[in-house]
């Protein structure tokens, strides 16, 4: 079988025309789940070339467009959410193509064999299926990512997805620049970092399983995505850029991931040792060369990552950090996250919003204070869809006093229809 475009083909698919495939919750202790209306991207204001004004010492206004109109409603939110992708990815995070003209995939054993094509060229992949529950299903997964420090415990119930993300881009340092099997598709000049490559590939697994769903036994609606560390940022953008994930679950992604730039710079003027836009991109090719005008100068951004967690919004996202780790920058991800929540209580979904900052973990080894009334809470309510605990987080073990939420959000947060 070859899968469909969904989209028009545009060279930034637009992340919200797919915005109907969250079902609501039948079972929910909260309350439905909140989903964006369908919106037509030709009713969206244009999308502006210019970087706009420089935002300093704050975050970017999430409810005000580039042009400078408010967000009113939800669907204002959806054509917003297509402006933040666009400009992310046009400064940021590079080019996500949309989706290949043909993608197959067969199922054998317990591994999903996907092939794609486009342009002429070709390559193909595997990800294996364990854990698979018994019964007829369709069963939930999570789609995690790599071999770096994956330790999410997942319960019973939910399969688990391994997805050798290093295979579709690597990330060894600058030389990894433009490898792996996305570039055999695209070219190794494409402007794509891995994080973007990555997201790609986590579109192909799922498109695949929309494919293959009767020998699979997997429901492509009820997926989750995770990650540790670098992983964690590929978890993150790859919730991000796909709205077919359920649930979004990176795990101590730090810089980069659930970090926003101007409050890791804004520690390191503080003395603090933590990872910045400057040092990040000379680590490794997680970004697109694109961002190494801006590295400097993170405050011409139209956009921080607290907008790279609002396209998530309202589907759920549990984001886990380590208190212990400075390099991750413990008071940027709070800060940038606890910002980020205001996204989903604009659109009245924050019981599908999630932060929780702990200690005492070694860095990419899940504490067991995040797992009963946390991890499984957002897994029960938004995979498994039975009532469960409470999913509306936020929480850090340290106080952060010398960062001001609201300094850093002077702007007022609208009740979406
Ligand atoms: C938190 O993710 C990265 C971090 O950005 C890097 O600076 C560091 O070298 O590695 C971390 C990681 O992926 O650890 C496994």
């Amino acid at each position: 079988t070859t899968a469909q475009p969904q989209v028009p083909t545009t060279t930034a698919r637009p992340t919200t025309t797919l915005v109907t495939s969250i079902v609501a919750s039948t079972a929910s202790s909260t309350g439905p789940v909140v989903t964006n209306p369908p919106v037509n991207p030709g009713t969206c204001p244009n999308i502006p070339s210019g970087l706009g004004s420089p935002v300093a010492n704050q975050l970017n206004d999430p409810f005000t467009f580039h042009n400078g109109n408010k967000v009113t409603s939800k669907a204002d939110w959806v054509c917003r959410q297509r402006e933040i992708s666009e400009l992310l990815q046009r400064y940021e995070l590079g080019t996500l193509p949309p989706r290949p003209s043909s993608v197959t995939a067969s199922f054998s054993g317990s591994t999903l064999s996907i092939s794609v094509s486009e342009g002429g060229k070709s390559i193909s992949f595997t990800v294996s299926i364990n854990n698979r529950p018994s019964g007829a299903g369709p069963h939930p997964a999570i789609i995690n990512f790599g071999t770096i420090g994956a330790s999410l415990p997942v319960p019973a119930g939910v399969a688990t997805i391994n997805f050798n993300n290093d295979d579709i881009a690597q990330q060894q340092g600058g030389s990894s620049r433009g490898r792996g099997k996305f570039y055999d598709l695209y070219g190794s000049s494409h402007s794509a970092g891995a994080l973007t490559a990555w997201a790609w590939g986590v579109s192909r697994i799922v498109d695949a399983l929309e494919l293959t769903q009767a020998q699979t036994g997997i429901d492509p609606t009820r997926l989750g995505v995770t990650g540790c560390s670098r992983n964690g940022k590929g978890a993150i953008v790859a919730g991000a850029l796909e709205p077919r994930i359920a649930l979004t679950l990176p795990q101590e992604s730090g810089a980069g991931g659930s970090g926003c730039w101007r409050i890791a710079t804004w520690q390191k003027n503080n003395g603090q040792n933590v990872q910045d836009s400057t040092q990040i991109v000379q680590e490794n090719v997680w970004f697109s060369p694109n961002f190494n005008t801006y590295v400097n100068n993170v405050n011409q951004l139209p956009f921080d990552h607290h907008l790279l967690a609002g396209l998530i919004a309202p589907r759920a996202l549990y984001v886990m950090e380590n208190v212990d780790m400075e390099w991750l920058g413990k008071i940027s991800t709070y800060g940038c996250m606890g910002i980020a929540r205001k996204q989903w209580e604009a659109l009245g979904a924050l019981d599908s919003f999630g932060y929780s900052q702990v200690g005492g973990n070694s860095h990419c080894s899940f504490p067991s204070s995040q797992q009963g009334s946390e991890l499984n809470a957002f897994i029960d309510k938004f995979l498994l869809k039975r009532s469960g605990g409470n999913t509306n987080i936020f929480r850090s073990t340290q106080t952060h006093s010398s960062f001001n939420m609201n300094n850093w959000s002077p702007w007022a947060v609208p009740s979406l229809n």
